[in-house]
This record gives C-alpha cells, structure tokens and sequence, in this order.
C-alpha cells in the first residue's frame, strides 16, 4: 500500500470540480485499492477526512473518519446533502492548507446521500464535527477550498505564509 501525495494550496489542481463516479466500478479492485489508500493517507498525516481531489483523483468521492480511536471509517461515493438546519461555527484545518486553521460557519446538521463502499445507497443524518467534516470535503469535490471562506487579504497572507514555509523546508 501507498501513501498517496497530497496536493496543497494554492495548487490549481485542487480547483478541479470532480465528475460522478460509474456506480458499476466501486467494485473493481483498482477502486477499492485506492480507498484503502486515501485511508492510509489520512490516518498517516493525520487527519479526520479526505477528498478524493486533494490526491489529484477528481472523481466524487471521500473519505471520513471522525472517531477519537480511528477505528470508525466512512466513505461516501457521489455524495448529496438533502437537508440542511441551523448554523455552527468551528475551527477547521485542511490537509492541502497545512499548518493553518480558521473559523468557518457551516450547516449545524445535514441528510447526507451518497453510496457506500460496497457500491449500495445509504441516507445520514450528521451534525457536530462529523456535519462539519463532511461539509469540508464536499467542498474540495467542488473545488473549494476553507480558505476561500476568507477575506482575500488574509488568504493572501496564507498564501505569502506557505510560500515562505516551503522555501524553508
Ligand atoms: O480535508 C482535509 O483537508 C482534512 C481535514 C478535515 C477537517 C478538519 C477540521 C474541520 C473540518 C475538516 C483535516 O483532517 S485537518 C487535520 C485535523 O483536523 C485533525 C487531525 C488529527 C486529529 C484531529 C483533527
Ligand atoms: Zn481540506
């Protein structure tokens, strides 16, 4: 298994509005190897989700796991929120924005639906960070980024300050 390279801002990659997923190849091993591998990748950063476009696969999909001991994993193929209440407002960080977090005001709960691993439909009622975090990733199949939730001077100086961390590195 591999560790799959993650893309970061302001890559114009992540910009990328991902296409539907072919229900018919959820099944197929090159699928489900990927899966395993975007799980790898998140667990290994670490972080709470990934979206299929932030490892430059721009189809819609992701992956999500929200639990204290890592052992809750979710993948949600060609997902749809059909319900949205209230508001909340949490701090979020991103795996292609590193090392940067900022207040981002999202639905307090959702009716997510999308298919599941094994290819079949399902309907999920979220809210707190789980709410949050599937929010977060849709976002990155529609080629948004938290950031972008800024002013345009403070995502200049998220630009300036990865710039400046890369050059060190
Ligand atoms: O999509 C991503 O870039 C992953 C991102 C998801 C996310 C985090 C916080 C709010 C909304 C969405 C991350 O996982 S950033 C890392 C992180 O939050 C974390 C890492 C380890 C333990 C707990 C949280
Ligand atoms: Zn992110």
């Amino acid at each position: 298994m591999a560790l799959l390279p993650i893309l970061e801002f302001p890559d114009p990659r992540l910009r990328t509005r991902a296409l539907d997923v072919d229900p018919a190849r959820v099944p197929e091993p090159a699928f489900q190897q990927l899966l395993d591998e975007m799980f790898e990748t998140m667990y290994a950063a670490p972080g709470i989700g990934l979206a299929a476009s932030q490892v430059d696969v721009h189809q819609r999909f992701m992956v999500i796991d929200v639990s204290e001991e890592c052992d809750d994993p979710r993948v949600f193929i060609n997902p749809r929120i059909t319900r949205r209440d209230g508001e909340q407002v949490h701090q979020e960080g991103c795996l292609s924005v590193p090392g940067i977090f900022a207040d981002v005001t999202r639905s307090e709960r959702i009716t997510v639906e999308a298919l599941g691993r094994d290819g079949q439909p399902f309907s999920l009622e979220a809210d707190g960070l789980l709410a949050v975090c599937v929010q977060h990733e849709m976002d990155h199949l529609e080629g948004k980024l938290f950031v972008d939730y800024l002013s345009p001077l403070k995502r200049e100086m998220v630009r300036k300050k990865l710039a400046k961390a890369r050059r060190a590195a």
